[in-house]
């Protein structure tokens, strides 16, 4: 999977890239999440762990499969959690658990036994999707998806045995009051689920879970006074016409100005809010930035900010069921996504392993209002290696390349500026469908120009990290791609 070189400025006449990691495989063209039904594989363990192609930087279990990142990360009491669908029994997916493990860094994880486990009536079927919420007094709570021994989506929330366990190892899921959001007739219950990370608002807390009606996306709104008995508000939160099933949604205020973070309750004149669904139809993740009225219960995105695949997208590449949360340490808001495999099933199968978490990003507003910039975490820094291979003053000339030394792995970290004489060159449109129609060597606007990674000797593969540079209404708009089909 293509991980991660961003752009971090833009002058007019040099481009500063920090590749922070580049990993084998995959790319922005054709690869998606997914997670089909393979019963045959779903409870067959490992027997080997091939580790030719694990991450050196990614969030990885030892083995077996993981997807969603939407159960989400939580920072309680000085650790970061992370919860993650997970199969116990096999790598592909299947029998999901919430998996759970702890860091005081995002970078270093303790693996600890799952928090949910499908036990009871309400989830006997599958332990699906939710989100974690701090309760007032310090009291986290979970809020997941449950599949019912009638294979109803009904939604349930578990909470910690023990509060002075500060790894929170086990968690119980109450008899009484589960589940808190059975479906009534009016919903589809087969199509029902991800509940996100509730908010407090106008004395009460909110919440809001993915579904459709027929082929238009819907945000359920519930509301409770008492964080027990909830009720679903007249309207949705957010609906949109044509994107089909709406599923881990995740809604959250951006300040206007700065790089902070904002708590997901925060609310003020000039905070925007950022409504992000996973498109289950086209497995991608989009986001609209808009108003959220809490008069009125609803959220209206911002004209020109487009509600399905058309509109913006955190990451063009294999990016699936994110999850964003409040880091009360450093107060910033961070950004998880799920890879998942190119390869196939049989060979997820073979390898005893399939999918990882994306490098976690810091998320802001830009400064325009119209969309939002993230870069890694600083912590993914201390991943560095003390002795950097260094390359100076190199000349690119077109058509040709310059050779890194001394890197074998397939895994790097780099930064690398380019510089120009000129950025403009070139008038087509960026669209984004520019990367897949041009792939890597077709030119097009100032470009493309990158890295070459995971080259072979002879370069008759390697996986281009590319950007191209356009112009449009007077500025500069850079594309960042990557292109696996060689
Ligand atoms: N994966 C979960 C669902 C969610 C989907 C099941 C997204 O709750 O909608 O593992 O990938």
């Amino acid at each position: 999977m293509m991980c991660g070189e961003k752009l971090r400025s833009s002058t007019a006449t040099s481009l500063h890239v920090a590749a922070f990691c580049v990993v084998v495989a995959a790319t922005i063209i054709g690869v998606q999440g997914s997670h089909k039904v393979y019963p045959e594989l779903q409870s067959l363990p490992a027997e080997k762990v091939d580790e030719t192609h694990r991450t050196g930087y990614h969030f990885q279990p030892p083995k077996h499969w993981i997807n969603d990142s939407h159960p989400g990360p939580m920072y309680f009491n000085g650790l970061y959690h992370l919860f993650y669908q997970y199969n116990p029994k096999g790598s592909v997916w299947g029998n999901i658990v919430w998996a759970h493990s702890v860091s005081k860094d995002l970078i270093n994880w303790q693996a600890l036994e799952p928090a949910i486990e499908a036990t009871k009536p309400f989830d006997i079927k599958g332990c699906w999707s939710g989100s974690a919420t701090i309760l007032p007094g310090n009291k986290p709570v979970i809020l997941y998806t449950g599949v019912d021994k009638h294979n109803r989506q009904v939604q349930d929330y578990a909470v910690p045995t023990n509060l002075s366990d500060p790894y929170l190892r086990s968690w119980v899921k109450p008899s009484k009051g589960n589940p808190f959001i059975d479906p009534d007739r009016s919903v589809n219950a087969s199509a029902f689920r991800d509940p996100t990370t509730a908010w407090f608002v106008n004395g009460e807390w909110h919440t809001v879970v993915g579904s459709k009606r027929d082929m238009v996306g819907v945000a359920y709104l519930y509301t409770s006074k008492d964080f027990k008995k909830w009720v679903r508000a007249k309207e949705p939160l957010h609906s949109a016409r044509g994107t089909g099933m709406w599923e881990c949604p995740d809604f959250y205020p951006v300040s206007p100005t700065g790089r902070r973070g904002l708590d997901t309750s925060a609310l003020g004149k000039e905070v925007k809010h950022v409504f992000k669904v996973s498109l289950d139809l086209t497995r991608f993740d989009y986001y609209t930035i808009g108003v959220y009225d809490k008069e009125k219960e609803k959220y209206v995105p911002d004209l020109g900010s487009v509600d399905s695949w058309a509109g913006l997208r955190y990451d063009y590449g294999n990016f699936y069921a994110s999850k964003s949360f409040f880091d009360y340490k450093k107060h910033r808001r961070v950004l998880w996504g799920w890879a998942n495999e190119s390869d196939g099933e049989a060979r997820d199968k073979d390898k005893g392993w399939a999918g990882i978490q994306l490098i976690p990003r810091k998320v802001w507003l830009d400064p325009s209002g119209k969309q939002l910039l993230q870069w890694p975490i600083k912590e993914l820094e201390m991943l560095r290696s003390p002795d950097p291979r260094k390359l100076n003053s190199k000349v690119l000339k077109h058509g040709r390349h310059v050779e890194v030394d001394g890197i074998t792995g397939a895994q790097a970290d780099v930064e690398v500026t380019f510089s120009f004489r000129s950025l403009d060159r070139g008038a087509d449109l960026p669209a984004q469908d520019v990367c897949h129609q041009k792939g890597s060597t077709v030119p097009g606007g100032l470009g493309p120009f990158g890295l070459l990674t995971v080259a072979s000797e002879k370069l008759e593969e390697f996986t281009p990290v590319m950007f191209r540079v356009f112009k449009k209404g007077g500025k500069h708009v850079v594309l960042f791609c990557s292109d696996a089909t060689r």
